[in-house]
């Protein structure tokens, strides 16, 4: 069998960002499967998935179903994928594991979808806009740390934490809460990182019968 990675709908699909970023990253050539989401328990990823989610990685005989191990394993198999001295590597693991394990009323809140209408300034509940402030907090302070030279947590190169916050800046993005200059320039480079662009154009391609309509329709 071929090396594949399944993805969900990338409209929706936060997780799914998260491991084709590691993976097209790494450069693994791996055949893209997409299976379109039913907004939970879809049958099509519980058939392929040990895990029942999406993303899901096969290659070179390894099973891995989970986005931050999907990175790690990713990581081992390209150099530069995490910052190259040790603690900026400690520093963009702990925030990539924040992301990975919190920002759960962020995430109930505002759920990524990539063109939503009527969403700008709305679902900023109290939880959500915690958790945005304490998103802005980490990004300015890996960027005032390690980010000198570029636009992205760790300067000029695109890594595994900006991959597991690209969901993040989508979401922002679509929702429109108030951010400061740093976060919203931080959003403007990530948005505009060719990988993240070329996810938001296969996207805008989805057919319509793979929409889930609470996720198209303004909240
Ligand atoms: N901890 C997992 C979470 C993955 C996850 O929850 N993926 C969602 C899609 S974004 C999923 O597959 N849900 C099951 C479904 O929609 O059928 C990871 O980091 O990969």
């Amino acid at each position: 069998m071929g090396d594949r990675l399944f993805i969900g709908t990338r409209r929706y699909s936060s997780w799914s960002l998260r491991g084709w970023l590691a993976v097209r990253l790494a450069r693994l050539g791996v055949e893209e499967v997409v299976i379109p989401l039913a907004g939970g328990s879809t049958p099509g990823v519980k058939a392929v998935s040990p895990g029942g989610t999406v993303p899901y990685l096969e290659h070179a005989g390894n099973k891995v179903w989970d986005s931050l191990a999907i990175a790690e394993y990713c990581a081992e198999q390209a150099p530069g994928l995490w910052p190259d001295n040790p603690a900026g590597r400690a520093h963009a693991r702990v925030i990539s594991a924040e992301m990975h394990a919190g920002f759960r009323e962020l995430r109930m809140a505002m759920p990524m979808s990539l063109f939503r209408p009527g969403c700008a300034g709305q679902c900023g509940t109290e939880g959500a806009l915690a958790d945005v402030a304490r998103i802005s907090q980490i990004w300015r302070e890996t960027r005032a740390r390690f980010g000198a030279g570029g636009p992205f947590l760790f300067g000029a190169v695109f890594n595994l934490a900006d991959a597991m916050y690209a969901p993040v800046v989508a979401r922002l993005l679509t929702y429109a809460p108030k951010l400061d200059a740093d976060a919203a320039a931080y959003c403007a480079a990530v948005r505009a990182h060719p990988l993240v662009a070329s996810w938001y154009e296969d996207a805008a391609k989805e057919p319509k019968d793979w929409f889930i309509e609470k996720y198209e329709t303004a909240p």
